[in-house]
């Protein structure tokens, strides 16, 4: 088959000059397909020092790169995180004070009252204030993470074994894509966070909802990515479910957050989120169908 022929056969597969220039060299490349299909489809993606992964050194929460990340990273740094600042340094304040003006020495003579009504209103009334301002963001952060999948989002389920991952695609044709962890001098050398990397990612497309379904098949799991928000348990004999919504394409680093037995700290989970012919590309390369049609022969 010539190069020309190639591409009319192709045609509705390769959107993009750059994939029909990838899916001539792969034409002319015949003696290694493997290496032609990979240049032509997905290719797994370095990740970026920082960017959905742990720093060293670190603190505070990761830099968030869901919609509901951002909208509860926010509610901490705005709102929390000032509340508590301001009680924390009224309440020393008022320690002190109280130390300084009615110890023993500067004051002798204790005085006898029991009753202020204005200061107990304040003590009243201003703590239930507080409370009411965060409840208003708190209650519509927590509805927002459990709104159901829109129609259409894509269905991924997730089964945690004793110990690894499974990520199956039901509306891709079903296959599963089995998780290991890899040995940690592997991972360094694919330029990975030791004991984060895993053989087979999670495979996803950015910027559209995904159904993410949970459930275990031995004991309970729990299926967690700081930096996307993102926690949920994996528990035998039932299907819990939320959406995920990954803003842009990156390798998002995660753990299992149960503890599932012996081997709990080596099952790490790593989500790739990739541009939808990427994942397109990807769901093939899997022998997986795509928009309801099967593979083409590559
Ligand atoms: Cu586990």
């Amino acid at each position: 088959m010539s190069p020309i022929e190639f591409v009319r056969h192709a045609g509705t597969a390769f959107r993009t000059a750059g994939q029909v220039l990838a899916g001539i060299a792969a034409t002319t490349a015949a003696a290694a397909p493997s290496l032609a299909l990979a240049a032509a489809t997905y290719v797994p993606a370095k990740p970026v020092p920082g960017k959905g992964q742990p720093v060293p050194g670190g603190w505070t929460f990761q830099d968030q790169y869901s919609p509901i990340g951002q909208e509860a990273l926010k509610m901490h740094d705005y709102l929390l995180m000032p509340v508590i600042t301001v009680i924390v340094l009224l309440v020393l304040f008022l320690l002190i004070a109280v130390m300084a003006k009615f110890n023993r020495r500067a004051n002798p003579v204790a005085s006898k009252t029991s009753h202020n009504t204005l200061i107990e209103v304040i003590w009243t009334l201003v703590p239930v204030l507080v409370l009411v301002v965060i409840a208003v963001p708190s209650i519509r952060l927590l509805a927002h993470q459990y709104e159901p999948a829109p129609k259409g989002a894509l269905t991924v389920k997730v089964t945690g074994y004793q110990w690894y991952w499974g990520y199956t695609y039901p509306d891709n044709g079903g296959f599963e894509v089995i998780s290991n962890m890899l040995p940690p001098a592997e991972a360094i050398k694919r330029g990975e966070p030791p004991q984060l990397a895993a053989d087979n990612r999670m495979v996803v497309p950015a910027g559209v909802p995904i159904r993410l379904q949970t459930t275990g098949s031995d004991v309970i799991h729990s299926f967690s990515v700081p930096s996307l928000w993102f926690k949920l348990d994996a528990v035998p004999g039932r299907i819990n479910e939320k959406v995920m919504m990954i803003n842009k394409p990156g390798v998002y680093y995660g753990q299992c957050s149960e503890l599932c037995g012996a081997r709990h700290g080596y099952m790490p989970i790593v989500v790739e989120a990739v541009t939808k012919p990427q994942f397109d590309a990807w769901i093939k390369s899997q022998g997986g169908t795509v928009g309801g049609a099967a593979a083409p022969a590559a």
